[in-house]
């Protein structure tokens, strides 16, 4: 594995840097308080192809792969981890049209996804009753002459008040599971109220309920069936992104360590070796990230490994940070500890989303005893 970047790789990380000091990072404590979805940050995003790290340029996208797209989701993260958690399911519905998608959803959807035309994409695979057993799902969709009749609901939905496209799995016979591109205008769909959530307040989560929405047959994404497939696969590739948000959580929460000295002083063995445990989550990450790149090597037990690792990791940090913060304090202090308190709030779901850490396990069990 090569870690030295090349120039378009270097590029996508310090547009993704200046985006983060310039524009998400001086207003992360503003945007937790008052929870407000970050459009005009998005739109920044988009405008130097950050929507889009691993498309294609025909499509709006930045074409610099895997390792960029890892890189820079860390650097937004660190800046904000709720600003880079909806950047990275867009990247990843993007991503999803674009490998398993027909030539007119892919030239209709990826193009508004990368622009910023859509200010984001939602991927909508957990239920109010399957969230680890994703093929637990009820939602259904029933074939008709015209196409699919949608009915179900969906929860815990990154975006879903803002998106431009729904991806949505349902059961297309008892055992099937097929993919659709909803457009989110239809009759028949209800947007719940945003989740009061213990943190990344400026992420949106709804549920959404699909209630008789008539899809036309081209709805439909990849084969009828292969839906579970193209979950799984997205979702491998969804915990690198995961995996680099709790990375830019873990550095943010060095970062505060160091300005406070904790570094230096009393604690300095303990956040050494937490310093350790986040370079070696972010090791297995970038490899994870350059498995995907190859293109044709598989990486999801290195995708789980990512996830359990950096998440774990980055939760110890901003325990640690809050633990053991110095008293007695200034005013800069005062408004770094609303940081340090925001970090602790942002990280936890990271061992929750994209798969908890206790089925990144089972994923990495698995794959260990089919090898
Ligand atoms: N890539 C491609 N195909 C995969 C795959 C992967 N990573 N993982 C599984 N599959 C395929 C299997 O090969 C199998 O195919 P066949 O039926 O053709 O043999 C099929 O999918 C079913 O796989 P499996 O038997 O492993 O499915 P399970 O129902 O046992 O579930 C887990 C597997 C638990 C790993 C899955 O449900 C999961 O990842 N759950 C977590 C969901 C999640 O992360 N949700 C968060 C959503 S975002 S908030």
């Amino acid at each position: 594995m090569d870690v030295s970047l090349s120039d378009a790789q270097a590029a996508v990380v310090e547009d993704a840097q200046s985006v983060a000091a310039q524009i998400i990072g001086p207003a992360a404590l503003a945007r937790h308080k008052d929870g407000e979805f970050p459009l005009e940050t998005l739109q920044a995003l988009a405008g130097r192809g950050l929507m889009g790290v691993n498309i294609d340029a025909s499509l709006g996208g930045r074409d610099a792969g895997v390792v960029a797209y890892s890189m820079a989701i860390t650097e937004v993260a660190c800046a904000d981890p709720a600003v880079a958690v909806t950047m990275a399911v867009n990247n990843m519905v993007g991503e999803v049209i674009y490998a398993f998608g027909s030539q007119k959803q892919r030239q209709e959807l990826i193009p508004a996804l990368t622009s910023g035309r859509f200010s984001s994409g939602s991927f909508c695979l957990s239920e109010p009753g399957s969230g680890s057993d994703a093929a637990g799902m009820r939602t259904r969709a029933r074939a008709t002459d015209e196409g699919w009749i949608l009915d179900g609901t969906k929860a815990w939905i990154t975006s879903g008040a803002h998106a431009g496209v729904f991806l949505v799995w349902a059961k297309t016979d008892e055992r099937e599971i097929s993919l659709f591109a909803v457009d989110p205008e239809l009759p028949g769909i209800e947007v719940g109220g945003a989740e009061e959530k213990m943190g990344q307040h400026a992420s949106n989560t709804v549920a959404l309920s699909f209630d008789g929405v008539k899809l036309p047959a081209e709805a439909m994404v990849g084969e009828p069936g292969q839906g579970f497939r193209i979950a799984m696969m997205a979702l491998d590739g969804g915990r690198i992104g995961i995996a680099s948000q709790s990375l830019g959580i873990a550095d943010a929460a060095l970062q505060l360590a160091d300005l406070q000295q904790l570094t230096t002083g009393l604690h300095r063995s303990l956040f050494e070796s937490l310093r350790a445990r986040v370079e070696a989550a972010r090791s297995i990450t970038w490899r994870a990230a350059w498995l995907k790149e190859q293109g044709d090597r598989p990486f999801s037990q290195e995708a789980s490994m990512a996830k359990l690792s950096a998440s774990e990791a980055a939760h110890a940090v901003a325990d640690a940070l809050f633990r053991y913060w110095p008293t007695p304090m200034s005013d800069d202090d005062q408004r770094r500890l609303s940081m340090a308190e925001k970090l602790l709030r942002d990280v936890r779901v990271t061992r929750i989303y994209e798969g908890t850490s206790e089925i990144q396990r089972l994923v990495i069990a698995r794959n260990l005893l089919r090898r």
